[in-house]
């Protein structure tokens, strides 16, 4: 009994020892590859003292570096241009379309502040008309129904002043309204 014993177990070790060799054969094949690369590796040391050498010339690129903190001191000398090209020229004027008829304007309030430069374009629908303010010294040209015509003035003082059409007795009938220079 002992001795059929044995012979199983040692057929059944060789079986199991053979099964593991044939499996592990594969893997031994791939890692003596993956060995095989460290080598090549090794020459890399070598080339270290190239590279080392390459490494020292970059030092004095790091000099020219500081150079880039001057440029930001650039866009502020330009941001004052613009600030002057912006406040002389550029301030657009006030415009207002108003029609007049018998015998009112179509706005009774106008608003603006000290300095600006107004434009009214007045137009009649009915009647003959014209736009005018005293106190700035302008008004528009007279004109019938369907015409039209505008005057530019600068608002150069604060206050309230009636605008008014000038024909015949449209102020008095009550063609008037108000201009608020703030
Ligand atoms: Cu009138």
């Amino acid at each position: 009994m002992k001795k059929i014993f044995i012979i199983v177990v040692l057929l059944a070790a060789a079986g199991g020892a053979g099964y593991v060799l044939t499996k592990k054969q594969p893997d031994v094949s791939q890692q003596t590859n993956s060995n095989s690369n460290p080598p090549p590796a090794i020459p890399s040391p070598e080339g270290m003292d190239d590279s080392m050498e390459s490494v020292n010339p970059p030092v004095t690129p790091v000099n020219p570096a500081p150079t880039p903190p001057a440029a930001p001191s650039l866009p502020p000398a330009g941001g004052p241009v613009q600030d002057d090209m912006g406040d002389v020229d550029v301030a657009p004027p006030k415009v207002f379309n108003i029609t007049g008829r018998n015998f009112s304007f179509s706005q009774s309030e106008l608003k603006v502040k000290k300095g600006d430069r107004v434009i009214i374009n007045f137009e009649s629908t009915d009647g003959f008309h014209d736009w005018s303010i005293s106190e700035f010294s302008v008004h528009t040209d007279r004109v019938g129904a369907g015409q039209k015509s505008s005057v530019e003035f600068v608002a150069d003082k604060t206050g309230t002043f009636e605008y008014y059409c000038s024909v015949s007795s449209h102020r008095a009938a009550g063609m008037v309204g108000k201009l608020i220079v703030e």
